[in-house]
């Protein structure tokens, strides 16, 4: 299961991102440009996305041209532009030590990488996805979790959207805090500058935009789950779905 491999050469592949998709992730990165620039480019980038939005009833869609068939998603209409001067994210709640981590300060930290198959509980998949990041276990055992502790929510710096998973979950090697996927560093479209990454579990689990991590006493239910998704997402074996495994 832990097939997780450190320090993998990040560009291997050769991969070159299509020119239509460097556009479009451009125009997702003005906010870094100036706080004038990104409310306007977000909502006409979002408006354009949603007129290619198939009827999915799960937020804000849209297939992203040339994303390599992945669909943006987001429950609000926008979502502020974080990056290395303004991004932090929170470990606190049943913890010794709560931290505030910032951008470099997790990219300093071990990285691990993992390529599995991504799916999304509405059916769309997406085969062999590099994503790489902190391990979750590695946050949690710098904090200290206390032996009360049986849960972890999370919670986005777009305001709304939250997700939860047990302690045991939260600990797998193949639940990382992502700060790359396909190689390249995780876009604003994909939850930049950090997502949750989830491996084995449908990719709402995976939350966007990730700010806030709390260890807790019992599993609170993110915001799909308030609105009938199951709370223990595996892959093809939870939602009424048989999807193959994301090996
Ligand atoms: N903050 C946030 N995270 C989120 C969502 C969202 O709407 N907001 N949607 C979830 C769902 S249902 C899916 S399928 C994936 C989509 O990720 P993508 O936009 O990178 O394709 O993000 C998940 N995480
Ligand atoms: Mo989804």
């Amino acid at each position: 299961m832990d097939d997780a491999t450190p320090g993998d050469d990040e560009h291997g592949d050769g991969r070159g991102a299509p020119v239509g998709r460097r556009i479009l992730l451009g125009m997702l990165g003005l906010g870094a440009a100036g706080m004038a620039v990104a409310p306007w480019a977000q909502r006409g980038l979002e408006s354009a996305l949603g007129a290619v939005a198939d009827k999915d009833p799960t937020g804000v869609t849209g297939l992203l041209p040339n994303g390599g068939g992945f669909r943006y998603y987001s429950v609000t209409s926008s979502v502020p532009h974080k990056d290395d001067t303004n991004y932090r994210l929170t470990v606190g709640g049943l913890v010794d030590k709560p931290a505030d981590y910032r951008l470099a300060e997790l990219r300093a930290l071990p990285q691990a990488r993992l390529v599995r198959d991504v799916q999304c509980v509405t059916g769309w998949r997406v085969p062999k996805t590099p994503f790489e990041g902190v391990r979750l276990s590695t946050l949690l055992d710098a904090a200290g979790v206390s032996p009360r502790a049986k849960a972890v929510r999370f919670t986005c710096f777009d305001g709304a959207y939250s997700e939860s998973l047990t302690l045991d979950q939260a600990r797998r090697p193949d639940v990382l805090v992502a700060l790359r996927m396909r190689d390249e560093p995780l876009g604003h479209a994909h939850g930049g500058p950090v997502r949750l990454y989830v491996a084995p579990m449908y990719f709402y689990k995976s939350a966007k935009w990730l700010s806030g991590i709390t260890v807790t006493d019992e599993v609170r239910p993110g915001y799909w789950e308030d609105r009938g998704y199951d709370v223990d997402g595996w892959v093809g074996k939870s939602n009424g779905r048989d999807d193959a495994p994301t090996v």
